[in-house]
Parts: structure tokens; sequence; C-alpha cells
């Protein structure tokens, strides 16, 4: 008798972005790539680096998200200066780049999409993804501005993508991650984070935004 054909598993999108700024290495790569090819309930997670160039970034994640098809995509990016990891709540329609991408472009209050939405929330659980990245011990908030440089951009790409192809049930969102401590010895003073407790983490946010559907209502607001 043949065996029953096991359904083929549903993907998970992990992007990370490749150094930019003069640095070496991005956290954000290291920390995806080590989760290339873990599963977790049914969903195989795909690991890709994305250009830090704004305009290739959103290409690149499109072809990606064509070819996968996933039904959660997670970006990351580095947020040098930051001390926690910090699920980004909204993603809005401003390129304005205080320093060039890695193709030379700085623009300059151009939108990410002509005729686009001022803005895009999250889909993902960011609260929810909060309070589990603070139960595993793993500094976290929420963050209320992704910036205007090339993680915003492709936050905005994305979830314009997600809105224009309108597939049920399919997520985003971005989050920003600390440098890593070898990178923060180079500006002393800088917070940093283990390249283990960034994969540990990225593992709760994938986890988390699979099996929380509807987000808790809990403070993650600033003053200012
Ligand atoms: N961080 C930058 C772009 C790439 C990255 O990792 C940003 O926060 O815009």
């Amino acid at each position: 008798m043949p065996s029953p054909k096991k359904p083929p598993p549903s993907s998970v999108l992990l992007t990370g972005f490749e150094p930019f700024g003069g640095e070496a290495i991005n956290p954000s790569w290291e920390a995806v790539r080590a989760l290339d090819g873990w599963t977790h309930a049914g969903a195989l997670v795909h690991a890709r680096q994305m250009p830090c160039v704004f305009g290739a970034a959103i290409e690149s994640l499109a072809e990606a998200m064509d070819e996968l098809e996933p039904r959660l995509v997670l970006c990351i990016g580095q947020a040098g200066g930051r001390a926690e990891v910090t699920p980004e709540r909204v993603a809005i329609n401003i390129d304005d780049g205080r320093i060039a991408d890695n193709a030379g472009q700085q623009p300059v209050d151009v939108p990410v999409v002509p005729e686009g939405p001022t803005a895009y929330f999250s889909t993902l659980p960011i609260k929810a993804i909060v309070r589990d990245l603070r139960a595993a011990g793993v500094p976290a908030s929420v963050s209320n501005t992704a910036g205007t440089f090339v993680c915003n951009h492709l936050f905005y790409g994305l979830m314009h993508e997600l809105a224009r192809r309108a597939k049920p049930g399919v997520r985003g969102g971005f989050i920003h991650i600390p440098y890593l401590p070898e990178q923060a010895a180079n500006f002393p003073g800088a917070p940093s984070m283990a390249l283990a407790t960034l994969v540990e983490a990225l593992r709760i946010a994938v986890r988390t935004a699979l099996e929380v559907e509807r987000d808790i209502a809990e403070t993650g607001g600033q003053l200012h």
C-alpha cells in the first residue's frame, strides 16, 4: 500500500540584511541564517539575505515571496544603539536616508510607493512577541518607529506586497535587533546582544507569530 502523502510544509520567510554603513557583519543575517531549515508547527523556515539597497531590497523580497508563498514573513534588521529586540509597530511611506545605501543612493523625502497609503501596521502579534521574549529572559519592547532608511523601506514594501496579494491569513512584520558584541566593541558604551540570544529571540518570534492569532492588549506605548 502506498504510504499516505504528507502535505508539503508551509513556509516561513525570514530575511536579514547584508552589512552596511562600514560594518563587516550584520547581526540580522547572522541570526536569520542560523534558522534556515528549522521547522515549527509544520512550517519550514527559509532564510534569505536582502541587499541594503533602496528598491533592490523590495525586489528581492517580492521574488522570494513569489517562490515560497510563505504564510509568515518576518524581516529582520540591525538597529545599532538599541539595547533590546524590538518588533516594529508601523512602516511609513517615506525614504529619507541619513547615510547612503550600499549602492550609493540617498533618497530624501521620497515615497516608498508613490500613491501608496501613508503607513501600514505590522500584522504580527507584536505585544505577544514582546511578552514571550521577556518571559524567556530576552530584553524586548515594541518600537513605534522603524526609521526612514532601508529597513522601514523593506517593511513598507513587505506590507504593500501582502496587501496587494491579499492572501487571507498571511502575516508579516519587521523586527530590529541590537549589535552583536563584536560590533559594539568598536563603539564603546554601545549595547549589544549575543548571537545565541538573538537566534533564540527569533525562534520565539516565529513561534508566537504562528501560534497567537489575536494580539494581546498590553501597553507598548511610549510618552515620546
Ligand atoms: N538596518 C538598516 C538597514 C539594514 C539594517 O540591517 C535600517 O535600520 O534601516
